[in-house]
């Protein structure tokens, strides 16, 4: 791989190249022809701006010196999508309609790769709208600046876990969870909205300025942007994270089946520690909470994405006991690319299920468990599935396939007693995970809905409902237009009934 050269880290080998290329027959040593570059000056200046564009002449790429419609991707540093767009406005150039508006990374990773790299949401400073799938009434026509800001559809963003606004999206998801502690559905809703648009964001906020045209941000989000910006630090979020009732919630619903209710209860009663209440001789635990007792300090610390791998063996190993030719896929964060979780989520179908194996299988595969003495707890759910029934309405709501909520043993590959948090002699540690089974000809909704993130399933469902008059839930696809279900035999097809580009897994981490 060939280092880049920076302009004056030595001499370089002058070449002699064609002054302004002609727009109508590029140069024969043009290898990428699809691709017209153009490099932004401002703020990069114009010696690092000379130095890249003769680097991507020299790999192959047809590189302007102006600004024309023949340009189809333009590469600036140091400037935002704002700040692109307002120098945009001023060049009195008509663009095309495919511009795209990138970060000298994706140069850069050109320039390494010698041929043009995929441009993803880490190298957009704008995003394109997408005219196609939108078609706006009235004459056609090539819009002034093809370039659109973020949609306010988390389905319609592509996050991957680059977050470079983390110092906001965390504090903001702070005082959402506050909010939900204190059953504010509004203002919680505005701020996860707000996280979830700045993770989708390809450049940190640097200054007010740089919010300008970004949707989902509110006033009060806003300030709490502002606040960050000029002191480091959020006071609300300060005050939350300092909070008597919010640090109580927040140590209570760690627990795995203590929520909302039971932490309310618990706090009027004046607890504020797990210990007290779990040594407390009055209290009533449910079945779900002792377990969450019982392997507490097992199921706050995180499963690994090598915990999740060896979790799906042994999910696998079960399933294929009884049912060889299922398909067992894991959803949830892990099938999103990250690399830890609270839990660790399956989908299980196959071509050949009936209704008598629908019922069978996670009874069997339980047993089992049991068997092997792998099962620490579990709660079946039964099908209460009707294939005719509308999709539901509501954004959040639990879909009706059979599924299991397990805690397993899973056994340590290799025994380390050293390991922090380990009680003595142990070898195993416990892993929450979900199981569901689902009618073959659903497993693409499914997949869809149990992918996550939750805010994008949300945003997916708020935009087939508002954008579509279409209703979608994790069992299937409703056109209220037409009055029809629309079948889907893959999560593409799904994006494709619903008019939207299709979003890779990794990009749906909004
Ligand atoms: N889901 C949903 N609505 C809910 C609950 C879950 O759409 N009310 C979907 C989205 C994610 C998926 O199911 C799995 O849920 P979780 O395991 O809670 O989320 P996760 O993204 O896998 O996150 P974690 O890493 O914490 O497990
Ligand atoms: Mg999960």
């Amino acid at each position: 791989m060939e280092a880049l050269r920076m302009p004056h880290s030595g001499p370089r080998k002058k070449r002699p190249r064609q002054m302004g290329a002609s727009v109508a027959s590029p140069p024969p040593d043009i290898k990428f022809r699809d691709l017209v570059l153009f490099i932004l000056e401002k703020k990069m200046g114009s010696t690092r701006r000379a130095f890249l564009m003769e680097l991507a002449r020299r790999k192959g790429f047809r590189v302007e010196n102006e600004l024309s419609d023949c340009v189809t991707h333009i590469v600036a540093e140091n400037n935002s999508g704002s700040d692109v767009l307002e120098w945009l406005q001023v060049q009195n150039v008509s663009t095309s309609s495919q511009l795209e508006v990138l970060d000298v990374s994706w140069l850069i990773e050109c320039m390494r790769a010698g041929e043009p790299v995929e441009t993803t949401g880490q190298h957009q400073l704008v995003v394109r709208k997408d005219y196609s799938s939108d078609p706006s009434p009235g004459p056609q026509k090539t819009p002034p600046l093809a370039v659109e800001k973020l949609s306010q559809y988390a389905c319609q963003r592509r996050t991957t876990l680059n977050n470079c606004n983390r110092v906001f999206t965390d504090a903001f998801e702070v005082l959402a969870e506050n909010y939900e502690f204190r059953e504010n559905e509004v203002s919680c809703v505005a701020f996860l909205r707000a996280a979830s648009v700045l993770k989708a964001l390809p450049f940190p906020i640097l200054s007010m300025r740089d919010t300008e045209g970004i949707p989902c941000l509110e006033d009060k989000v806003k300030c709490v942007i502002e606040e960050i910006l000029e002191d480091g630090e959020s006071s609300e979020v300060k005050a939350v994270l300092n909070d008597e009732r919010y640090q109580s919630f927040k140590l209570f619903t760690s627990v795995f089946g203590v929520g909302l209710k039971t932490s309310e209860k618990w706090f009027r009663m004046g607890f504020r520690t797990l210990s007290k209440i779990r040594s407390d001789e009055t209290l009533k635990f449910t079945r779900m909470q002792k377990a969450g007792f019982l392997y507490y300090e097992d199921l706050v610390s995180c499963v690994t994405w090598e915990e999740a791998e060896a979790v799906s063996m042994l999910v696998k190993e079960a399933v294929w006991a009884f049912l060889p030719d299922a398909f067992v896929t894991i959803t949830g964060g892990f099938r999103r690319g990250k690399k830890i979780g609270h839990d660790v989520d399956f989908l299980i179908t196959s071509p050949e299920i009936t209704e008598e194996t629908e019922q069978q299988l996670l009874p069997k595969v339980i047993n089992l468990w049991e068997r092997k003495g792998l099962l620490l707890y579990y709660d079946l759910v039964e099908s209460t599935f009707d294939k005719l029934k509308q999709p539901s309405r509501k954004v959040d709501a639990l879909d009706h396939f059979p599924k299991c909520f397990l805690i397993l043993k899973l056994h340590h590959q290799r025994v380390d007693s050293s390991s922090p948090g380990q009680q003595e002699g142990k070898n195993w540690k416990a892993i929450r995970v979900d199981l569901v089974l689902c009618p073959y000809e659903r497993r693409a909704f499914a997949l869809l809905g149990w992918t996550g993130s939750r805010q994008f399933e949300r945003d997916l469902r708020r935009f087939a409902t508002h954008e579509r008059k279409m209703m979608l839930d994790n069992h299937a696809l409703y056109d209220r237009t037409k009055r029809i279900f629309l079948q889907a035999e893959s999560e593409e097809e799904i994006f494709a009934h619903l008019g939207l580009e299709y979003i890779d897994p990794w990009e749906r981490n909004a």
